[in-house]
């Protein structure tokens, strides 16, 4: 096996780096700012040609295994030859000072900075870059004049290798996603333009693209054709053929698919199969061979007598072989794609540059032996290099992601150059092959009845089952390269963001064959996302467009239902506005439960949908909104955590006055938890003291957020109006009643005229940071328009990059409307995101879903609740389209149901519907399942991960009243647990008591009092309780012996041992067995490991959960008869009991992230209050509010409300999230433990 294969792959942080960059570019292919550059005085150097096309000549430097280009670099130019790369982006040359060229290998040139006048140093130390064949260089990005083929692009980033195991530079011209970054000191941290791009960018070419023209392998030169073709270098037709982008839907290397080979020779014809059709393979000029799949590999082989030499690790065949008559055809792109034939000549190449090694032994005993074109790999990346790629004359367009294909004609002595026409333009003379989708049929892999092997011999060479002894030894080998994908950047790969939607990154090696894979399967599925979107009718892209899913989260009582009330009344869905806790009492629509109305909380996340009609220049467009408005209290956390974990998009909501709040700094992360692109609304613009300017700020800085206000308030407080626009410049003031008729003038109020404008100055800043377009027109000086800005503040927004700021007062009826728009300009549209689902059948590998109607049904069960009318299941529909009286199957043991009934929700309402599509949010009737089961159409193995749950941290024991309600009280119970992941119930064994725990105080009595009012069940509670979780600090060792005996068999078991911290760290608890020669047969060693899982779920000390602990088993006993897996089961947890506490055992108890915030003449009295309760570790004092955050024991923090609210006149508010778990006061470690071995005792003795 060749080295490549297994070794030469592991790129390390290299290709992560990249993957990881793939995932955060936008989509698409290359997104510099390129359609400015089209000076309309373009250099005079345009004129003297026929079209914008550069020829570049080739060198075919076989010694060195490729394709070498002369360049010149600098000013004066400094003239070096360098290899021509597909699979990489770097242009790079070794410097002069290099230790390589010190040496005098540096015979094809270096650069010698010192003496380029134009040359400057753009990105110290940051040049660095892999190869896939282990290859590096490393050094400095600099930019200065380069010369390619006649042409002279003024500025090119490019790599000065100071440090580089490859004597000659490369210039790389794959994906720009295989590019590197230079980092912050020069060019905001963006992408730099790579050669062709450069090239476009100087007006040079039309587009990205380019033709290749290897010519045979013994003609000495090729060439390369930037911006065009040559008709002349071609035999037949030029077929455009797609290229396949990887899993997460970006293109970095030239992948199409090869779909069939054929072996054609005198004596016959042969087809060859593979398992592996359609065959994914990676057209690299800059690898040497071929390399494909082992099983047509052999198939190969033995047609033309080629073998494996294991001496040489590679195949070999007799040299005479170059003059068989016999030839491959490979085809691609399904049956009526483009074929390619490639002859032996092309296929034998030289071992070394000396003379050539002899077969020794074997039939072939004094032939020359050769190196074999096509070499065997057994897995992907599938190789196709310079020996297949001589024999194609290919074109790259890397803006419509198509190769041009068609049959070199060697012997061309003439020229015919076409140029693209423009960007984006297709390959000229070029004809779509017809029916890739045909792709998916896979060959019926039978076996070639080798009918052409014998052919292959036609020429002289004899029989082939020869040992090459002793070929080669000692002679100088000849360079085999390989240079497929390359590149990395340490800088950025740090600031990509994980996220549950973006693809896992696994060992490097499954990083790189990862995309191969899947590209290979989605051709085969026939369901590439390109094959959905082909089928797709108008009207379904046109419905996808305007859909949008969102959720509204924010701090508490930041507004979040008052928005949503406006939101339902102004687009016709509610008639008339009620306000949470409004005076006619009854309350906002989406609070339906008469709890919220009460107390004027939200308590459980409510969805609805409106039609929002956008109207733009005059155009209406209706926008179909689901809805999500969420509870902003920290007990009611996994409300937020679900409609996160569906919605595509999401509102936060800040109040103008506190800015951002700890309650803003949890949905934030959340929000970043599942990728959720958002737009920011500063509400309660109308209160004394609103600042959005404030609220910008703290998104910035405390979340981390770029963000930019892209409104300016009208007036202020009670005098506010309404807002200007900063994109457009105009005026937009709600009037009439309730708000509903909006004035639009283009006449800025004189006071603010100059803060409109410095804030449009800070908004094009803010997006110049993190977009590419804005960036390079800001560097020029242009000044962007404002569709420009709109498209900008799109892209950042659905890439997370950024937030656009609103403004307004939902109570005030002020803006609201373009809060509106806003949601449908910049928020993603469900085919906009990338949701992906795991697939069982491989290993949970990662696929991506399509919103398209057409596609088999996927979608997530995300939320239960239990009407009057049964039980109602919240549902995501990912991909495909659901119909009433349809059959799903649950992934979650594969069983199917019949949806009977399908509606929409508004608030506590339903709407019947026959059919959802494909990207909505529906209920269904008739589905018992749990929240966070998948569905699908039964034919595809997906399942959809989860969402996070947090753990409960407070406890309450609880029955009821009346015995008679045992029924009711259990149903409700049942009820409660299946709606609510972080509520949970279990029966404590020891007293009996029914215990249930949740996220808090609060959220343990709204159960309590949802009993009382929907079951009629009264109940009884206890004192709240901690749920605190016991550890040991210690080694401590054991050897315990049970030994009991009782009349019958008795039992019997000895362990010895040793329990310590859990050495992994962590919360989990580890259990090791060290056991050897037997002492203890396996059986018995799991009995073990249970008995200690069940010793960690109740531990010694107070009964509660241990944590961190690690148990290892090094010997013990067994007897004949006594021993059973119940012995060593009771024994180990005995064991683990006993060494507990010289095992330094422990009570930790939960600290609570505290924030509270009142007024600021309250600040005495509540560092009182929590002087005694826990560690401030934050204050922040503000005008006329200040804001304390605490660690706190959560036990010191009952009933804390009462004593605020004492404190602070009412005035006061807190938020409490559980932080992390820290030992106990010794002095209540002693109470609880007494108490729990009293209550023991008592228990014992009853
Ligand atoms: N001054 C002012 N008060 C507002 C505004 N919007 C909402 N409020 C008030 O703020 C309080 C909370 O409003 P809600 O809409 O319930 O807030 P919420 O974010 O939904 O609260 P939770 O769901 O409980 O987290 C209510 O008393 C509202 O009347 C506003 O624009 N200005
Ligand atoms: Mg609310």
């Amino acid at each position: 096996m060749k080295g490549y294969t297994s070794s030469a792959l592991l790129l390390g942080p290299a290709l992560l780096s990249q993957l990881a960059l793939a995932q955060q570019a936008p989509s698409g292919v290359v997104h510099w700012g390129i359609q400015k550059r089209h000076a309309p005085n373009a250099p005079n150097r345009l004129l003297r040609r026929a079209g914008p096309t550069h020829q570049a000549i080739l060198q075919n430097e076989q010694a060195r295994g490729g394709y070498f280009a002369t360049c010149a670099m600098g000013t004066p130019g400094q003239k070096v030859t360098l290899q021509l790369d597909t699979g990489s982006s770097d242009v790079w040359v070794p410097d002069s000072t290099a230790s390589i060229c010190n040496k005098g290998a540096c015979d094809l040139g270096s650069f010698d900075p010192s003496k380029s006048e134009t040359y400057t140093v753009v990105g110290q130390g940051e040049f660095d870059i892999s190869y896939v064949d282990g290859s590096s260089s490393k050094g400095d990005y600099f930019t200065d004049v380069f010369n390619i083929g006649g042409t002279t692009v003024s500025n090119l980033t490019m790599g000065l290798g100071a440090q580089t195991d490859i004597a000659y530079g490369l210039v790389g011209i794959g994906y720009a996603i295989n590019e590197a970054i230079v980092g912050n000191s020069h060019s905001l941290s963006s992408q730099y333009p790579n050669l062709p791009v450069a090239m476009v960018d100087d007006g040079l070419i039309n587009t990205i693209a380019y033709s290749l023209w290897l010519n045979d392998l013994d003609a000495g030169e090729g060439s390369i054709l930037f911006g065009g073709i040559d008709t002349k270098k071609y035999k037949g037709d030029l077929t455009r053929i797609r290229i396949y982008p990887s899993s997460n839907g970006y293109y970095f290397s030239f992948i199409v698919a090869l779909t069939s080979l054929q072996a054609i020779s005198p004596s016959g014809n042969d087809t060859l199969t593979s398992q592996e059709f359609p065959i994914p393979v990676v057209l690299d000029s800059g690898t040497t061979l071929s390399y494909l799949p082992q099983d047509i590999v052999d198939q190969i082989w033995q047609e033309v007598g080629a073998e494996y030499s294991d001496r040489l690790e590679l195949a070999v065949i007799p040299c005479s072989k170059k003059s068989s008559n016999g030839y491959f055809s490979f085809g691609f792109a399904g049956p009526d794609g483009p074929r390619i034939t490639v002859r032996m000549d092309e296929l034998v190449l030289d071992l070394t540059s000396g003379d050539p090694p002899k077969y020794t032994s074997g039939p072939n005993k004094g032939q020359d032996v050769c190196e074999f074109g096509i070499q065997n790999s057994t897995s992907a990346p599938y190789l196709l290099g310079d020996t297949f790629l001589r024999s194609a004359y290919v074109v790259y367009d890397l803006v419509n992601n198509e190769i041009g294909l068609a049959e070199t004609d060697f012997n061309s002595t003439e020229s015919n150059i076409v140029a693209f026409a423009s960007m984006s333009a297709t390959i000229p003379s070029a004809t779509q092959a017809p029916n890739q989708a045909a792709v998916t049929n896979r060959p019926v892999a039978t076996m070639p009845s080798f009918a052409a092997s014998s052919g292959f011999s036609d020429t002289g060479g004899s029989g082939n089952d020869g040992k090459d002894e002793n070929a080669s030894a000692g002679m100088p080998m000849k360079m085999r390269v390989i240079r497929a994908v390359a590149t990395l950047h340490a800088g950025r790969a740090a600031a990509v963001r994980q996220g549950v939607r973006s693809v896992g990154l696994g060992a490097c090696r499954a990083a790189v064959e990862t995309p191969l894979k899947q590209a290979k399967e989605l051709a085969a599925s026939n369901m590439t996302p390109e094959a959905a979107a082909a089928r797709m009718t108008p009207e379904e892209a046109k419905r996808l467009a305007r859909v949008r899913n969102i959720g509204i989260a924010a701090h508490i009582d930041s507004g979040k239902t008052t928005v949503t009330e406006r939101i339902l009344f102004y687009t016709g869905r509610v008639k008339a506005i009620h306000e949470v806790r409004g005076r006619d009492g009854v309350g906002a629509k989406m609070d339906s439960m008469e709890l919220e109305r009460e107390r004027g909380i939200t308590i459980q996340s409510a969805a609805t949908f409106a039609d929002w009609k956008k109207k733009e220049k005059g155009v209406e467009e209706t926008y179909h909104i689901n809805l999500i408005d969420t509870p902003g209290h920290i007990d009611f956390t996994i409300e937020v955590e679900r409609a996160m974990r569906v919605l595509d998009g999401a509102v936060m909501v800040l109040c103008a006055v506190s800015g951002v709040q700890s309650q803003t700094i949890t949905v934030d992360r959340q929000m970043k938890r599942y990728n959720v692109p958002r737009i920011s609304f500063v509400n309660k613009m109308d209160r004394m003291g609103a600042n959005p300017w404030k609220a910008v700020e703290q998104i910035n800085t405390k979340l981390k957020i770029p963000a930019a206000a892209i409104q300016v308030p009208i007036g202020s407080e009670k005098e506010l109006e309404g807002v200007v626009d900063l994109i457009d410049m105009k005026c937009i003031r709600n009037d009439g009643q309730r708000g509903v008729n909006l004035k639009i003038s283009k006449e800025i109020p004189p006071e603010i005229k100059e803060l409109c404008e410095q804030k449009r100055q800070e908004l094009i800043e803010k997006l110049a940071d993190v977009d590419d377009e804005i960036a390079e027109m800001f560097l020029e000086e242009q000044t962007p328009t404002p569709e420009q800005i709109k498209a900008a503040i799109r892209r950042a927004t659905i890439a997370c990059k950024f937030t656009p700021v609103l403004m307004g007062s939902a109570i005030a009826d002020k803006g609201v409307q373009p809060m509106l728009d806003a949601v449908c300009d910049y928020l993603p549209n469900p085919n906009d995101t990338d949701n992906t689902a795991l697939d069982r059948s491989k290993g949970e590998q990662p696929v991506k879903l399509v919103p398209y109607n057409s596609l088999p049904f996927v979608g997530l069960a995300f939320k239960l609740e239990e009407n009057p009318y049964g039980q109602l299941t919240y549902m995501r529909v990912y991909q495909g389209s659901l119909k009433k009286g349809a059959y799903l199957y649950n992934s979650r043991g594969n069983k199917k149901v019949r949806i009977p009934r399908i509606v929409r929700m508004h608030s506590n309402e339903m709407e019947d519907v026959n059919e959802i599509g494909a990207g909505e949010i529906c209920a269904v009737f008739g589905v018992d399942c749990a929240s966070g089961d998948t569905f699908t159409d039964g034919g595809l193995p997906y399942s959809l991960s989860s969402m996070y749950v947090p753990d409960a941290v407070m406890s309450l024991s609880i029955k009821p009243k009346r015995s008679s309600d045992a029924d009711a009280f259990s149903k409700a119970m049942n009820r409660f647990m299946r709606e609510d992941p972080t509520f949970r119930l279990h029966v404590d064994e020891e007293s009996e008591e029914t215990i249930i725990s949740g996220m808090g105080e609060l959220h343990l009595e709204i159960y309590v009092e949802r009993l009382r009012r929907e079951y009629k069940v009264e109940c009884e509670t206890g004192q709240p309780r901690v749920s605190y979780r016991e550890t040991i600090t210690q080694k401590a060792e054991f050897d315990y012996l049970l030994k009991r005996q009782s009349g019958g068999p008795g039992d019997y078991a000895r362990v010895v041992g040793w329990i310590e911290p859990n050495p992994n760290g962590g919360e989990d608890n580890h259990f090791e067995s060290r056991v050897v020669g037997g002492t203890i047969p396996d059986k018995y060693i799991s009995a073990c490991q249970k008995g200690f899982q069940e010793a960690c779920i109740k531990g010694p000390l107070l009964g509660h959960k241990v944590i961190g602990s690690s148990m290892v088993i090094t010997d013990g006993a067994t007897h004949v008869t006594d021993s059973s897996d119940y012995a060593f089961n009771l024994a180990a947890q005995m064991a683990f009991g006993k060494a507990f506490t010289a095992a330094g055992g422990q009570v930790l108890e939960p600290l609570m992230k505290t924030t509270i915030s009142a007024p600021a003449e309250f600040q005495g009295n509540i560092l009182m209050l929590m002087n005694k309760r826990g560690t401030i570790v934050d204050t922040e004092v503000g005008a006329d509010e200040f804001t304390m955050v605490a660690d706190c024991s959560l036990n010191a923090m009952f009933g804390f409300s009462t004593h605020l609210r004492a404190a602070t006149q009412g005035k006061g508010e807190f938020s409490m999230e559980f932080s992390h778990y820290a030992p106990a006061p010794p002095h209540l470690q002693k109470e609880l433990v007494q108490k729990y071995q009293k209550e023991l005792e008592a228990k014992r003795t009853k």
